[in-house]
């Protein structure tokens, strides 16, 4: 029976083209064009000088990193790492120290990168995250993603049954990223949709089952029952799904919305971390922040409002692409 069979790695961990890899770091690189253009643009500026290194700059680059959400423990931690670096490297002018600034960022990136998991078919994905994260959206690009790249099977299900119209976002989704989905309409229980859809993925053997999930957070206490009940519905089914339960976050929400998504980390049992909206906001450095406070690596970029706009997360060419001259 396919649930036997085993699959590995993280099940979209497309093996890319290398013009597909070309492809995601131009939309990272054009994604993060108003962080460049701005405060990456100003640090780098910082550093355009073979002067010899000084408190102001690294109290300037502070300002610069928090203004760029960044957030401040975070800022507090890099600057150290990099001041620290620089000593261990013997650099004493502002143009190395660059070097050694991108480095610190790319391992702020690595600390929490996880181990290569092992999974059962069907892969399920449990989708988490606020209101207006970008949910709906990230579920469809992944949907398309897997299905064109990997030949996959995909099955969605409708579980934000809250919100109006919320079913019917996810449905139109579906159809143009044309993969099945359940769905019982608005104000259905949503353990019924997932119970419904687990059904059908064993019926008809899909690779992969991504689960929507209603965000509103004003009934927090609600939402984090919602979710455990949709996590234990799974488990009974499959004991080590869901696979992956990755959290939503805009980046244009700043540090804020990184508060907000933290509440998910406890009773949602978040693995991974997407951000959306990368291309509308001027403050890419909230993916530092993510990183280091959510404590969970970071799998994906969301460059875009269409079904294409989605980038695996690489953090030599995210920080790579906040430098690019
Ligand atoms: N510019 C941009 N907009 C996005 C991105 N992802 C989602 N959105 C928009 O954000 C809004 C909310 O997205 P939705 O998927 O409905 O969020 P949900 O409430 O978490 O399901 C929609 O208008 C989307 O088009 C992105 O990567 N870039
Ligand atoms: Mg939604």
């Amino acid at each position: 029976m396919s649930f036997f069979k085993r699959i590995f790695g993280r099940v979209q961990d497309a093996p890319r083209t290398e013009e597909e890899a070309q492809q995601e770091e131009q939309q990272v690189e054009q994604s993060l064009e108003k962080s460049r253009k701005g405060i990456f643009g100003q640090i780098s500026q910082l550093f355009a000088t073979s002067d010899p290194i000084t408190d102001e700059l690294w109290e300037e680059l502070e300002e610069a990193l928090i203004l760029g959400d960044v957030g401040v423990e975070t800022t507090l931690y890099l600057v150290n790492r990099t001041k620290d670096r620089c000593n261990r490297n013997g650099v004493k002018k502002a143009n190395e120290a660059r070097d050694m600034l991108k480095a610190e960022m790319v391992s702020t990136f690595q600390e929490y990168a996880g181990q290569q998991q092992s999974a059962l078919q069907p892969y399920i994905i449990l989708v988490v995250g606020v209101n207006g994260a970008g949910k709906t959206t990230l579920i469809a690009k992944l949907a398309h993603r897997l299905k064109t790249r990997l030949n996959k099977t995909v099955l969605l299900a409708a579980g934000d049954t809250f919100r109006a119209a919320a079913t019917e976002q996810l449905e139109t989704w579906a159809e143009r990223a044309g993969v099945p989905i359940v769905s019982l309409g608005q104000g259905a229980d949503s353990g019924a949709v997932v119970y419904k859809a687990l059904d059908m993925a064993f019926e008809q053997d899909f690779d992969v089952l991504i689960v929507d999930t209603a965000g509103r957070l004003h009934a927090k206490y609600n939402l984090m029952k919602e979710l455990e009940k949709l996590y234990n519905i799974i488990r009974r089914r499959i004991p080590d799904a869901p696979h992956e339960v990755l959290l939503v976050i805009d980046a244009t929400t700043g540090q804020n919305g990184v508060l907000q998504a933290k509440a998910f980390l406890s009773s949602a049992g978040v693995t991974d971390v997407a951000i959306t909206k990368m291309d509308g906001t001027a403050k890419g450095g909230i993916a530092f922040a993510v990183a280091q406070d959510i404590e969970r690596p970071i799998r994906y970029l969301g460059t875009g409002e269409k079904l294409d706009n989605l980038a695996l997360f690489d953090a030599q060419s995210f920080v790579d692409a906040l430098f690019a001259e």
